[in-house]
């Protein structure tokens, strides 16, 4: 049974992953006013600033595209893994190699690893999700001022009650904005690959970026709420790639290895067998091991690609999907989700082919190691279904003059992330499901001296 949603307060509020700011019917009816509006803004900033201050985004960064945030949390799976399914992870194309390690269900030999940073992963492992309710009317305080000099003038009209859902990432990452748009929490990560997204093949598939604002004393990147133009939408993200985890991460935590006790628990809440004894007894599991055991439970590994989390019309949320691995699971989730409207299907494939095609044309792409980013998925009764490439948040920049294929399999060293690989796959299984079930043979396989 799918987790039902819970509200929670806007001090509970915190969206990493994928953010959906779902305004009311009326605020998105008003959504046609949201470029007149961030017109409005930039020429208002511009009355306000000297304008040699002023970082004006270009007109094509004021469009209105949607931007969403899901966020995966649950632990419960929607069955219980079958012996075909650890074939399909052993015999698995485009398996991961590591240099020194290797990894089992049970992680008997685990790459030894640390992640700097905690996060909430106390909550995230509780499954609990997500309807977040945000109010963010009657602030006292003047709202925010742009990073670069510019002030917002925001007035009390322009503030509006939002709500929020998250189905993955981290908590506490977004904040209401002006209508159409949301606010991320900073990442300079993320905020250089806006930048450098801006001439390139992708820019229609990414969400708009309107630059950097500061509220509260908190630098946040301005985007575009990528549900404002649905109604009542049904949401889906999918996290790209064979690799959840950048090579430097393995690197650090293969100097500096710190046993992580909420990662254990995660672990544990999945499967009670999932550590190993020496993790059992230090109640600890690292991070790339984590990582790992993610990507093998999951479909990451064996598809190149994993669901994340589910939001449907009705305001229900999933994101039970840690063990939901095999093709057949994979499709009978879409199935569910598209609730097989064919008409839907077919926008989904046409985006995902348009993706593709600009993904081979992107220098963008070419030039990094996508690792994290999610493709969400939106349609609404009305017809309208969107697909978006977010969360760049771990898209990292190849040295100069490298570049990748994103369809070979990875060997720590290379910074394959499978991107490409994942893609073709989940267009295989959208495909299946408008023919109303699973075909083996449309899905890619890499032959096993390449894995
Ligand atoms: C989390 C998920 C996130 C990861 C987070 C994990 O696991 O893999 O992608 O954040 O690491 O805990 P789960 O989906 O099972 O909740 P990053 O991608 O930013 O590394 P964290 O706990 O260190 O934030």
């Amino acid at each position: 049974m799918p987790k039902e949603c819970r509200r929670k307060t806007s001090k509970d509020l915190g969206l990493s992953g994928t953010a959906v700011n779902e305004g009311s019917r009326s605020e998105r009816g008003a959504a046609g006013k949201t470029r007149q509006i961030c017109d409005d803004f930039i020429q208002k900033a511009a009355q306000i600033a000297p304008l040699s201050a002023i970082k004006t985004p270009p007109v094509m960064d004021a469009r209105r595209v949607p931007q969403v945030t899901i966020t995966p949390e649950g632990g419960g799976s929607s069955r219980e893994m079958q012996q075909e399914d650890w074939d399909d992870v052993v015999d698995g194309p485009l398996r991961r190699k590591l240099s020194n390690s290797s990894i089992s269900s049970t992680g008997s030999s685990a790459v030894e690893s640390e992640d700097d940073l905690l996060s909430d992963n106390e909550s995230k492992s509780k499954g609990i999700v997500t309807l977040e309710h945000l109010v963010d009317a009657g602030e006292s305080k003047p709202w925010c001022k742009l990073k670069t000099i510019v002030h917002w003038p925001f007035s009390a009209t322009q503030r509006r009650k939002l709500n929020w859902v998250q189905l993955a990432g981290h908590k506490g990452n977004f904040k209401a904005a002006d209508e159409g748009n949301i606010l991320k929490k900073f990442s300079e990560n993320e905020m250089q690959c806006f930048e450098k997204l801006r001439g390139d093949a992708l820019l229609p598939f990414v969400p708009g970026y309107h630059g950097v604002v500061e509220k509260d004393g908190e630098s946040f990147l301005h985007m575009t709420d990528l549900l404002a133009n649905f109604d009542l939408p049904n949401v889906v993200d999918c996290k790209m790639g064979v690799r959840t985890y950048l090579e430097e991460e393995l690197v650090r935590a293969r100097e500096r290895p710190k046993p992580r006790e909420d990662l254990y628990r995660k672990m544990v809440e999945v499967d009670s067998e999932g550590p190993t004894p020496e993790e059992h007894s230090q109640r600890g599991v690292t991070k790339p091991r984590y990582m790992q055991w993610r990507e093998t439970m999951s479909s990451t590994n064996t598809l190149g690609f994993r669901i994340e989390g589910i939001k449907k019309c009705d305001g229900t949320c999933r994101t039970d999907f840690k063990k939901t691995r095999s093709k057949q699971d994979v499709i009978q989730v879409f199935k569910d989700f598209v609730g097989g409207n064919n008409s839907i299907l077919k926008s989904y494939l046409s985006r995902l082919t348009e993706i593709r095609q600009a993904l081979k044309m992107s220098e963008f792409f070419k030039q990094h190691e996508v690792i994290g980013s999610s493709l969400l998925f939106i349609h609404d009764h009305t017809g309208n279904a969107q697909v978006w490439i977010i969360d760049f948040g771990k898209t990292t920049a190849l040295p100069e003059g490298q570049t990748l294929n994103h369809d070979i399999p990875w060997q720590e060293g290379n910074r394959e992330d499978g991107y490409l690989w994942g893609l073709e796959n989940l267009m295989h299984t959208l495909e299946s499901v408008s023919r109303g079930g699973p075909s083996e043979e449309t899905f890619c396989s890499v032959s096993k001296e390449n894995s």
